[in-house]
This record gives C-alpha cells, sequence and structure tokens, in this order.
C-alpha cells in the first residue's frame, strides 16, 4: 500500500486524538485515572455473556505479517450484522500495538491511492462491512513485537454506544 501523504497522515493523526472519551480522561483532575480505570475493568461476568458485547459475527480475522522493524500493519475481516441498527465502530484496540487505527483506502483527484485514518466504520443493519488491506481495514500501529505468521492477535473492536467484541486474528504472509 502506498504511504500516506503528510496531509492525509495529520487528518488521521486528528482522528485518532479527538474522540470524546479520551478528552473526557483528560479532563478531570487526578481522580480522571481512576475513572478511566473504572470503565476500563470488564465485568465481574464473562465478556461473552455481557450486555456490553457486541452482536457482530467474524470471519477470517486475520493480521498481515511482518518482518522484524516493521513499525504496522494492516487487519482485515468480515463483520455481519444480523441486527436491525447499524453499529458504528469508531476505534479498535490490540495488546500487540500502541494504537490501532481505523482506515479507508481512497483515491484522490490526481488518480493515487491512498490510506486514510476515519473516525469511524459502520456495520449496516443487516449486512456485512468487509475489512482488508485495499479497502476498509484497521491498521496496527507502533507494534509491540514481530508478529510470525501463524500466530494469534487479539483485537478489541469498540462500538460508538461503548460495546465492545474481542477478536482472535490470525497472522498470516500478505
Ligand atoms: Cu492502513
Amino acid at each position: 500500500m502506498s504511504r500516506p501523504t503528510p496531509l492525509l497522515l495529520s487528518l488521521a493523526l486528528a482522528a485518532v486524538v479527538i474522540p470524546a472519551a479520551a478528552i473526557r480522561s483528560q479532563a478531570g483532575q487526578p481522580s480522571a485515572p481512576v475513572a478511566h480505570s473504572t470503565h476500563a475493568v470488564p465485568a465481574p461476568s464473562s465478556s461473552a455473556t455481557s450486555a456490553q458485547r457486541l452482536p457482530l459475527t467474524v470471519q477470517g480475522a486475520s493480521v498481515v505479517a511482518v518482518p522484524p522493524g516493521a513499525t504496522e500493519t494492516s487487519a482485515g475481516m468480515t463483520l455481519r450484522n444480523p441486527g436491525k441498527t447499524p453499529v458504528v465502530l469508531t476505534s479498535a484496540r490490540s495488546s500487540a500495538a500502541g494504537h490501532v487505527m481505523l482506515m479507508t483506502t481512497r483515491r484522490d483527484a490526481q488518480g493515487r491511492v491512498g490510506m486514510s485514518g476515519v473516525k469511524s466504520l459502520t456495520v449496516p443493519a443487516g449486512g456485512q462491512l468487509i475489512l482488508k488491506p485495499g479497502g476498509d481495514h484497521l491498521m496496527l500501529m507502533d507494534l509491540m513485537r514481530p508478529l510470525k505468521p501463524g500466530e494469534r492477535v487479539p483485537l478489541v473492536l469498540v462500538a460508538r454506544d461503548g460495546r465492545t467484541l474481542t477478536v482472535s486474528a490470525t497472522v498470516r504472509l500478505p
């Protein structure tokens, strides 16, 4: 994939910095970190039975393997939404990456193809969202370690309403 232009990159970074939750967590005084960690701690019951779990099915979750030294890679999967309301994904995270971006691939006026960060990706009601390199996808940034083919990487998808879905993605060669 082509490198993002400086403009696209700055837009992408803005998209990462802006989320309201991040602003809220910085708005408070010393008590803010406590409140934030409270939100991050899952309910005592298993997440699989929690009402907070996103009602999506996942197929073919994968992460593209990268050689040692690479700092970012893309992840894809097919998400299906059997429900009657759209699911709006606004962020994602992974223990394998410093942060995860929601990205789309666009062609500019000069015909150049590039990726740019977006604030949300929607799984339509009764429909599906295909995430793949070259289309809408997730980007794992600031990788913590090399990702070897065959290993599994956890990805947490977060919707606008706070519901989440943890996905186990398989690392595979491009
Ligand atoms: Cu990307």
